[in-house]
């Protein structure tokens, strides 16, 4: 009987222990793709979804060591479909040769 319950109480705790592991990766994924991406808050000054493209009117990116400016992006048009110049936004850039925007969504 006191091994039964041993057994019982090693199962209950090796529960939550296993989703706390689970957890755990899950952000140890996210970790890695933190630096493929900054945060940054602007203004749509222009949209061109044929070209795959929008002009943002950001604020300084610290991440990046961006000053604000006024520039366009890249970006996937699905991207741009939710969006709308003038529209106060929060977006992710993928910094490179040429900075993607890599999600975008009005500001709350
Ligand atoms: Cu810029």
């Amino acid at each position: 009987m006191k091994i039964l319950l041993a057994t019982a109480a090693v199962l209950a705790i090796g529960g939550p222990a296993l989703a706390q592991q689970h957890d755990m990766g899950a952000m140890a994924g996210m970790d890695m793709k933190a630096p493929a991406g900054a945060q940054g808050a602007g203004v749509i000054k222009a949209l061109d979804l044929k070209a795959g493209s929008v002009t943002l009117q950001h604020g300084p990116i610290a991440a990046l060591k961006w000053p604000a400016m006024t520039m366009a992006f890249k970006a996937d048009p699905s991207l741009l479909k939710t969006v709308k110049v003038g529209q106060k936004v929060t977006f992710t850039v993928k910094p490179g040769a040429t900075p993607e925007v890599i999600a975008i969504a009005p500001a709350s």
